[in-house]
């Protein structure tokens, strides 16, 4: 069962533009997966509550500026902060569904026209995802849905640009759904992809990023 103390628990991460629906679902399949009986937390990135998340929610906030190389690296040392918490509690049996992850850290700073691999770089060796669940919904729907929030990148050219970056980042761990679907057609894929992830990564080691 997707519970069982004997394995470790599976890192799922989900990942999309603003307004695709990330954080509604990854609530609805925490829930979810605790109602199975399966230990798990849900994480999101930025994590606001460090003094690195601080910044990089002044700057999101527009009450800072910072250079786009230094704010990339604090995104990822928002990241690296996190890692020996996120190892013992992945060992330790528990799965980590998270709202954005090191895709998302490139997909937006690629998007001002920062090189791929230099994005990519201070990211390896961070955990690897056992399952990235990318929700598909196209920038102009996304804006639609309510509009956006007021921060830094929530506009629909720059949102544009963010989508094709993922696009080119999408590999063998990664499973597109389409976010455009009714909300609970949605969250039964989901259900189905992590539970498939979380049972069939028990006895699997955890690998560290390489991209
Ligand atoms: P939320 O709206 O999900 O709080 O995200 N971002 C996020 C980056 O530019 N780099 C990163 O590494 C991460 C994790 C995406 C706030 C914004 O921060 C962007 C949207
Ligand atoms: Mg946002």
């Amino acid at each position: 069962d997707a519970g069982s103390k004997s394995g470790r628990g599976a890192l799922v991460i989900l990942e999309g533009l603003d307004r695709s629906g990330k954080s509604s679902q990854c609530a609805r399949l925490l829930s979810y997966l605790e109602g199975q009986g399966c230990r798990a937390e849900g994480w999101r990135f930025p994590d606001r509550g460090t003094s690195v998340g601080q910044m990089i929610s002044a700057y999101l906030a527009n009450e800072s500026q910072l250079d786009d190389r230094t704010i990339h690296l604090l995104f990822s040392a928002n990241r690296w902060e996190k890692r020996a918490l996120m190892e013992s509690k992945l060992l330790g049996g528990t799965t980590l569904i998270v709202d954005r992850y090191s895709y998302s850290g490139v997909a937006f700073s690629a998007a001002k026209g920062l090189d791929i691999q230099w994005c990519k770089a201070p990211d390896v060796g961070l955990i690897a995802p056992d399952l990235v669940i990318y929700l598909d919904v196209q920038p102009e729907k996304a804006a639609e849905r309510g509009g956006y929030g007021g921060e830094r990148y929530e506009k629909i050219e720059f949102q544009k640009r963010v989508a094709d970056h993922y696009h080119s980042l999408r590999d063998s761990t990664w499973k597109v759904v389409d976010g455009s679907l009714p909300m609970e057609t949605v969250e039964e894929q989901l259900r189905e992809l992590a539970t498939n992830c979380i049972q069939k990564c028990q006895e699997k080691p955890l690998t560290n990023l390489t991209w």
